[in-house]
């Protein structure tokens, strides 16, 4: 059966029952900020290609109140694996925030750090439905939910600071604090997303465009395989190298700027391993951009078809994949009604997205929780707005 995913005002009223408890005050600010899927467009922002998000129903929330001790404490309710509390004062320039011990709490300093405005010290409580290490996102709808939260705290205007800006300070924060070199596309998405649309990016201009997912026939499947991960740890640092040291000896500035007839040219210049990472980036910028004129069309069997090449390509040549996503890819494949399967996000474990008819998804679940292995998660998703303040 799909999951339930739990309603923005469950949370909300979760986090404020423990805000009060843990500061002994009501808090009277607070933002949300979602999750993502991939729908296509995988390993591209990086190498300033196309991708093809959507937000999810999953979202991460702040609570929070401006104090004026001078010190910051942030109390998370997620399960990290570690402390889930930290205190730290309120940076300036002679002491300025540095990446400290605890992971989760370096996505919030880390945006701290490259948040524009005034900065008041504050209380918070940090909740979250998006599945941590499940590759839809968790770390960037924290840092955006930070970054939301500060500015409700702070009251900056809506249009002080673009949500472009944003989106990069967050990435640049995830670079600095965390030290994963990865693209823009989770960060931007989170901020910009639109409800019932998916959004076209071009990861190098930054020039964006909403798709409509407004047909109720078909639905987004989300499986998430319960093989979690940091990327941090897994061999995405070094697909970021291989893509940089292919761009560096075919004299170009980014993968993005390869065609494939080009990059065939040149092959010999290239080992079979780098050759392979390059091939799969060059025609996944191709496949994204066809991906998004066959969504237009409510194409999705051509959309479907792009999906699985997306998939076969990450599995063989980018090597991003694992046994357990290409079994979960293939089980869906196995059912009517499945137009495409792909695994989502940075890979190595995490989830799969498949586009299904609407009328054979419980049929689609119950086939793949069957021959799936492990034990997975379901949920059937829906197209969400992006970040935004909320009342408490
Ligand atoms: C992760 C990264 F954070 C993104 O920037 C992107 O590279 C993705 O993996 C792969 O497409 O989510």
């Amino acid at each position: 059966m799909a999951c339930r995913i739990p309603d923005i005002s469950e949370l909300l009223q979760t986090a404020t029952e423990r805000f009060k408890f843990k500061f002994g005050s009501v808090p009277n600010k607070a933002s949300c900020a979602p999750g993502r899927v991939n729908l296509i467009g995988e390993h591209t922002d990086y190498n300033e290609g196309y991708v093809l998000p959507m937000a999810l129903q999953m979202v991460t929330i702040a609570v929070g109140k401006a104090t004026d001790s001078g010190i910051c404490r942030v109390l998370t309710l997620a399960d990290v694996g570690e402390d889930n509390y930290v205190e730290f004062p309120i940076p300036t320039e002679d002491n300025p925030l540095v990446p400290g011990q605890l992971h989760w709490a370096n996505y919030v300093t880390g945006v701290i750090a490259h948040f524009v405005g005034p900065m008041v010290s504050f209380d918070a409580v940090i909740i979250s439905s998006v599945p941590f290490g499940g590759g839809v996102s968790s770390s960037a709808s924290l840092q955006v939910a930070t970054y939301t939260l500060l500015d409700e705290l702070n009251n900056v205007k809506d249009d002080q600071v673009s949500k472009e800006d944003k989106a990069r300070r967050c990435m640049e924060a995830e670079h600095e604090f965390i030290g994963l070199m990865d693209g823009i596309m989770d960060q931007f998405i989170s901020l910009t997303a639109k409800q019932d649309h998916a959004l076209l990016l071009d990861c190098r201009s930054l020039e964006n465009k909403h798709i409509t997912m407004l047909d109720d026939s078909v639905v987004v499947l989300l499986i998430n395989s319960n093989v979690s991960h940091e990327l941090i740890h897994t061999e995405y640092p070094k697909r970021t190298r291989q893509c940089k040291e292919v761009a560096t000896i075919l004299g170009v500035n980014s993968l993005r700027d390869l065609t494939l007839r080009t990059l065939e040219d040149k092959k010999k210049l290239l080992d079979n391993v780098l050759y392979k990472r390059a091939h799969h980036v060059v025609t996944e910028i191709k496949r994204t951009t066809e991906a998004a004129e066959a969504l237009e069309n409510n194409d999705f069997v051509t959309f479907g078809r792009l999906m699985v090449d997306s998939h076969i390509s990450l599995r063989d040549e980018y090597e991003v994949s694992c046994d357990e996503l290409d079994e979960l890819v293939e089980a869906a494949l196995e059912m009517d009604g499945v137009y495409g399967s792909r695994m989502t996000g940075g890979g190595f474990g995490g989830c799969t997205v498949s586009l299904v008819k609407r009328c054979n998804v419980e049929s689609i679940i119950r086939h793949v929780e069957a021959k799936y292995s492990k034990s997975a998660t379901f949920y059937v998703c829906k197209p969400s707005d992006g970040a935004r303040g909320i009342e408490v």
